[in-house]
């Protein structure tokens, strides 16, 4: 059985960038569905390793390889994105901070080009910063796509499905997009990439 992760903090804990109400719905309706659906079309999968399907989504059975790859990634996605958030002030530690340094030129450079890609992103889907092999870049994917999918790992993303933001911010998603870096959780982040 996948579950559905508890948020680490409150619904109410990234006011005022991101309200309460379009968190409540994004995590306890949007994103509990993917588990559900998830779980009806994989129901055995004790302890699967979702990472792992969704690096390898064709050795699925082609019958239930795009379920998994929209639920599966809905999951996976959403499960990371909360953690990419947090109430607390926090910056890159340096690992991270270099290797932005050197792949975009300064912090608020690679800001705006993830906002950029964000913001420009047609249609519902993802911008990502992500590692490959030696490199750091920015990607967008469509829908539930994962960066998993095209070998790349993720290290900070951002949903812009309209369901992220359309109760506060409507048609404004630069808005959203503006706010969210209030919120990022750089600490996350940079464990995320100390790993690698
Ligand atoms: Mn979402």
């Amino acid at each position: 059985m996948f579950t559905l992760p508890q948020l680490p903090y409150t619904y109410n804990a990234l006011e005022p960038y991101l309200d309460a109400a379009t968190l409540e719905i994004h995590h306890g309706k949007h994103h509990a569905a993917y588990v559900k659906n998830l779980n009806d079309v994989l129901p055995d999968k004790t302890n699967a390793n979702l990472e792992n399907i969704l690096s390898h989504l064709n050795d699925l059975p082609e019958a239930i390889r795009i379920k998994v790859r929209n639920f599966g990634g809905g999951h996976y996605n959403h499960s990371l994105f909360w953690t990419y958030m947090t109430p607390q002030n926090s910056l890159p530690a340096k690992k991270l901070e270099s290797a932005i340094t050197s792949a975009f030129g300064n912090l608020d450079t690679f800001k705006e080009k993830l906002t950029s890609a964000a913001v420009s992103h047609f249609g519902s889907g993802w911008a990502w910063l992500t590692a490959a092999k030696t490199s750091l870049n920015i990607i967008t994917t469509p829908n539930q796509d994962t960066p998993l999918s095209i070998g790349e790992i993720p290290i900070l993303g951002i949903d812009v499905w309209e369901h992220a933001y359309y109760l506060k911010f409507q048609n404004r998603r630069a808005d959203f997009v503006t706010a969210w870096w209030n919120v990022v959780n750089w600490t996350e982040a940079s464990d995320r990439f100390g790993q690698l």
